[in-house]
């Protein structure tokens, strides 16, 4: 079993009957959503809230039932994974260009667990260009702006044409290096005009369920 498939089908562990849960993007939570597939047809009752089309579509292909966040007030537990993580539970998300939604998920979320493969920890985030989702209005000005923040900001283009997230806006890739504040960059970022949301998600994991000398860990905030 692969590193992907030990972390995603761990957090299984967490869901209980009953339970409104957030299902992230990604290769690695993709584990976690066959795994709830398996024991939703063996009779658990969960509703899932997806953070993508993708997911949505793989969830709906497992049989999991969804409910739209509009019929919810707040969700148990959500699962997602992660670009990078740190040794403070902080994390850069959003390569596969669903931040903000997975942002809101897990905002909404009593429990938000992270399932990530060892090569996603790291002691200083940054390595990972930072995903930043602006509108598409202005974005060369917002993008100018972005940069005097100290990094090399670069428009996600997917074959040859400007990546569009599930919300109709652009995703700006920023290359940071290292991020020595990730708590102040997180609040930089959001007040520039034209930035709705970035991929630093700052005391948001409650839990990090990652590998560590081909054992399961897990670290706790
Ligand atoms: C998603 O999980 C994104 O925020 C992040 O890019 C991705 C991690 O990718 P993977 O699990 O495929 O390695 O939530």
């Amino acid at each position: 079993m692969n590193e992907k498939q030990l972390v995603g089908e761990k957090a299984v562990e967490y869901i209980k009957d009953g339970m409104v849960v957030g299902l992230g993007t990604g290769s690695t939570v993709y584990y976690t959503i066959k795994k709830l597939g398996e024991l939703v047809k063996g009779g658990l009752k969960i509703k899932g809230v997806p953070t993508s089309e993708l997911t949505a579509a793989l969830a709906n292909e497992e049989g999991i039932p969804l409910v739209d966040l509009k019929e919810i007030e707040a969700l148990d537990v959500a699962i997602d994974g992660a670009d990078q993580v740190d040794s403070h539970l902080n994390l850069i998300k959003g390569g596969g260009g669903a931040l903000l939604r997975e942002k809101i998920i897990a905002n909404a979320a009593s429990i938000f667990i992270v399932v990530a493969d060892s090569s996603k920890v790291v002691n200083q985030l940054g390595a990972f260009p930072l995903p930043v989702e602006v509108v598409q209005f202005g974005v060369d000005m917002t993008s100018r702006k972005v940069a005097c923040l100290g990094c090399v900001p670069k428009l996600r283009v997917r074959e040859g044409q400007p990546f569009i997230t599930d919300n109709g806006n652009y995703i700006l890739d920023c290359d940071f290096k290292r991020i020595e504040s990730p708590a102040e960059l997180e609040m930089k970022l959001n007040m520039i005009p034209g930035v709705v949301e970035n991929g630093l998600f700052v005391n948001s994991a409650s839990r990090v369920i990652t590998v560590e000398n081909n054992e399961v860990i897990e670290s706790v905030k």
